[in-house]
């Protein structure tokens, strides 16, 4: 009988959690805490860190995991390489879900960096209006660019005021809908866009208002992601476990 921990915190992760629980199997998923009001989830839900590589072996042999499937985000590169080493150690089957890169299409003015510091870097000059459309944990990096005004989106209320000197703050969870987005640039008179390649669907929206709206944007490439068995799809993760043999789906 498996036993299956889901880690978290993606559109991919609450549908891969909706079809388990469809199908009965015994799942949990994992957040890390980082958001004051989860989406509520059709399995058990856990919160918090496990305690690094050693505390997240010990997490699969106290709760008797038989399956890890690390459905994060594509840049939570540290929480998908502890996976694999403690899915390893632990001897439990693991499996990443995640999503393909966006790639740039007809129309989409796209300039590529490889990490935060390159998203700063392209920033250098006069002031513009910035859409900083990365969340909260990396907006003290562009403090060293206090030219530009700033349009952050959190998803909860911030308890300490963002260290950029000008800034509008819109507390938002996704996913967002291209029309919305498109109205949020044109309050806000946003000239440039700084993007994570994420993939997926909720947070696509910017980039095809950004592509309506004719506006460029600094699109941050994903960190190296550990080598493992991969899946795009939900249906993946269950021919994995060996349900669509069960129910022909
Ligand atoms: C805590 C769980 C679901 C999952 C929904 C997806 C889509 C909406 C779009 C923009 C980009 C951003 C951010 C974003 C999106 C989905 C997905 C996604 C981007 C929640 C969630 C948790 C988080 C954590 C949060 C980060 C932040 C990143 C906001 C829940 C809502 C910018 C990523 O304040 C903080 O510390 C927040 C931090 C990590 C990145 C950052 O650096 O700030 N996500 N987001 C998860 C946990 O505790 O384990 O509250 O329900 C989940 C979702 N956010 O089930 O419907 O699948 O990606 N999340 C990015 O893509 O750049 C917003 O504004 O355009
Ligand atoms: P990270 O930097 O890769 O991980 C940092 C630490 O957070 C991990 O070592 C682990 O702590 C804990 N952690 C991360 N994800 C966890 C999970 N699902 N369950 C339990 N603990 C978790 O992770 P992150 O980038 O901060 O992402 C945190 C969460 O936000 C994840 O659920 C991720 O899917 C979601 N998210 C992140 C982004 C993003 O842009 N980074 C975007 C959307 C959603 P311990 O070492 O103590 O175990």
């Amino acid at each position: 009988m498996s036993n299956i921990l889901i880690l978290g915190g993606t559109t991919e992760a609450s549908a891969l959690a909706a079809a388990l629980a469809e199908r009965h199997a015994p799942a949990v998923l994992s957040y890390a805490g980082r958001t004051d009001r989860p989406r509520a989830q059709p399995v058990p839900v856990r919160v918090g860190g496990f305690g690094g590589v050693a505390g997240l072996v010990r997490h699969l042999r106290d709760e008797r995991v038989t399956h890890l499937v690390d459905a994060t985000h594509p840049f939570a590169a540290t929480m998908s390489e502890h996976a694999v080493a403690a899915a390893r150690e632990a001897g439990v089957e693991h499996i990443m879900l995640t999503r393909p890169s966006w790639v740039a299409a007809e129309g989409d003015r796209w300039t590529h960096v490889p990490d935060i510091a390159g998203a700063v870097a392209t920033l250098n000059g006069s002031a513009r209006n910035v859409m900083l459309a990365l969340g909260r944990m990396h907006v003290d990096a562009f403090a060293v660019q206090p030219q530009h005004h700033y349009l952050l989106r959190f998803v909860d209320m911030p308890v300490v005021a963002p260290g950029l000197p000008r800034h509008s703050l819109v507390v938002d969870r996704g996913p967002f809908t291209s029309d919305g987005d498109i109205r949020l640039m044109r309050d806000h008179g946003i000239d440039i866009i700084i993007s994570k390649n994420a993939g997926g669907s909720g947070a696509q929206a910017k980039l095809i208002a950004a592509r309506s709206l004719g506006l460029p944007v600094v699109m941050i490439d994903r960190p190296p992601c550990p080598a493992a068995q991969v899946t795009h799809e939900v249906s993946g993760v269950l021919e994995w476990l060996g349900h669509a043999a069960e129910r022909g789906v």
